[in-house]
């Protein structure tokens, strides 16, 4: 009976072993099915999830800089009485924006770099209206009556040939150009080639010499 036991304990053994082996032959060549399709599904899960992300990423970074450049934008505007907006110190005139630099005396030249680098240049007026918005902003804000203002004309290209800055003609007469001892401006000659508003002659236009420091009358265009 012993021997029969120990022979049956040998065979348990052997059968048990040759079953481990058996299952690790199965494994081997038939693998589970059932974690590698996980696997698969969730790898293609996580990289669709990938691609929607970046897909997010850069549409929500193109509204994020649309927003950006929103907030840049109306940083840069402030608003006016009529509800318009022009940048910093300028105020809304008709279909411009004008800025009197109240504390800058300095020459033509500079007054143009002045202006510029606001964003705009000296100012033009165009026509009639144009001026007398000018007039209304100049007379308004609350300075000495004797003040002479840089404006964008000149005949520098060509003496008697009065232009804006912008390559328009210079209109000539009322209501524009003021009088000198009883004689209609410009009339300075080759010596007086840049146009000011003239504070003693109601800021009407005066030519005088463009070396000579006053203060610049800045506009920007309302786009
Ligand atoms: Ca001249």
């Amino acid at each position: 009976m012993r021997l029969a036991g120990f022979l049956w304990m040998v065979a348990g053994a052997a059968w048990a072993l040759e079953g481990s082996s058996v299952g690790g032959l199965y494994e081997e060549h038939f693998p589970p099915i059932q974690p590698n399709c996980t696997q698969s599904l969730t790898d293609l899960l996580l990289l669709r999830q990938e691609v929607q992300l970046k897909e997010l990423k850069q549409e929500s970074s193109g509204i994020l800089r649309e927003i950006l450049t929103e907030i840049k934008g109306s940083l840069a505007r402030t608003p006016t009485s009529t509800g318009a907006s022009c940048p910093g110190n300028f105020a809304a005139h008709g279909d411009t924006c004008l800025y009197l630099a109240k504390d800058t005396d300095v020459t033509w030249e500079a007054a143009r770099l002045f202006c510029q680098d606001l964003g705009g240049d000296l100012a033009v007026f165009e026509d009639a209206n144009a001026f007398v918005n000018a007039l209304g902003y100049i007379k308004g804000s609350a300075i000495l009556e004797s003040l002479t203002i840089w404006v964008g004309g000149s005949d520098l290209s060509l003496e008697g040939e009065w232009k804006w800055i912008s390559g328009e003609d210079m209109p000539r007469g009322t209501p524009f150009w003021g009088d000198y001892y009883q004689i209609r401006e410009p009339g300075g000659g080759p010596r007086e080639n840049c146009a000011v508003m003239h504070g003693l002659d109601g800021f009407l236009l005066h030519d005088t010499a463009c070396s000579l420091k006053y203060k610049p009358l800045c506009e920007v265009k309302r786009s």
